[in-house]
């Protein structure tokens, strides 16, 4: 196990974990934001641009941004809110016991308001992160929110993990475990429509908001005979999102051809936002997985240990 902090691209600060069997992970304090996540072989699973920018107050293009207060455009703030714009501290006070006997290493991040935020969203709140590597590889990123609002006033929020996979090949991916369910297609103005294929697979733009979602998503990646699985928790919704060519011209921290490699499935608390009283505190926890195959299909009965 080892957790260390170094300075990273353009001097920002990051944190390096290892677990005991070398699968590790990597976190900006910039953003809490998580931009690599590895298997014991030393094989990158995320997708991080090239061309991701590590300039604040620009977002990470890649890795695992966080999307707080606010999801996309669904309210007054800026897309995806300011989480992952800030620079985090390490939170000396986490307020929670390290989980027992675990092989894993962990580090506990903390994200208060600026006055500046407060200006923006006029709410007190403690955002704690913890980024944990292991036992087997497991990515784990739990995160609490408490409303510390001194004036009795609860807030609201609607919240995402905006997970970035890497894959082998776009069109030879599969989602599974959202067959049946409604979303909002952002490509027909949040339309809500039910999903009929037996599978996500991707020919072309895909931009939506799948709204219940149960607890585990699978995304297979044939040409690397792989699987990486979602468990999330607290998190209702997950968002699948591909930009494809022409949205992948128009980003400048994005090259034209990465949409090949990429795939965004995105647990979140995005149709019913989440409500919380003075003291009061939420936990959205998302654990990733890779299987080192494709056969999970069906009910997604996936090994006990996840
Ligand atoms: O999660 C999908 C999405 O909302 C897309 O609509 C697209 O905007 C993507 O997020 C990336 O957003 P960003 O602000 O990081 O460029």
């Amino acid at each position: 196990m080892a957790v260390e902090q170094v300075k990273g691209l353009n001097g920002l600060e990051k944190v390096l974990l290892k677990d005991s069997t070398g699968c590790s992970a990597e976190v900006y304090l910039y953003g809490g934001h998580v931009t690599s996540w590895k298997n014991e072989k030393g094989e990158e699973l995320l997708f991080l641009s090239n061309k991701a920018l590590f300039e604040p107050p620009k977002a990470i293009r890649g890795g695992i941004p966080i999307c707080f207060p606010q999801f996309s455009n669904l309210g007054p703030l800026v897309a995806h809110g300011f989480a992952r714009n800030r620079i985090w501290s390490i939170d000396t006070d986490p307020q929670i016991a390290p989980t027992p006997n675990s092989s894993g290493s962990f580090v506990d991040l903390i994200l208060k308001p600026s006055e500046e935020d407060s200006k923006i969203w006029p709410h007190s709140f403690e955002y704690r992160l913890r980024v944990e590597v292991g036992p087997g590889g497991i990515l784990t990123l739990t995160s609490r929110i408490r409303n510390t609002n001194p004036d009795g006033k609860s807030f609201s929020f609607t919240f995402a993990y905006h997970t970035y996979f890497s894959v082998s090949d776009i069109s030879e991916v599969r989602v599974e475990g959202l067959e049946t369910l409604d979303y909002l297609d952002n490509l027909q103005e949040r339309k809500r429509l039910t999903e009929q294929g037996d599978a996500i697979t991707f020919e072309g733009e895909l931009d939506r908001i799948y709204l219940q979602a149960p607890r585990k998503i699978a995304i297979l990646d044939h040409e690397k005979n792989r699987t990486f699985v979602v468990i999330k928790d607290g998190l209702p919704d997950a968002v699948v999102w591909n930009p494809w060519d022409k949205k992948a011209k128009a980003m400048s921290d994005f090259g034209d051809e990465e949409y090949k490699h990429m795939v965004c499935v995105e647990a979140g608390a995005i149709e019913d936002p989440v409500t919380l009283k003075p003291s009061e505190e939420w936990t959205g926890r998302l654990q990733l997985s890779l299987l080192p195959n494709t056969h999970v299909g069906g009910s997604l009965d996936l090994p006990n240990a996840l």
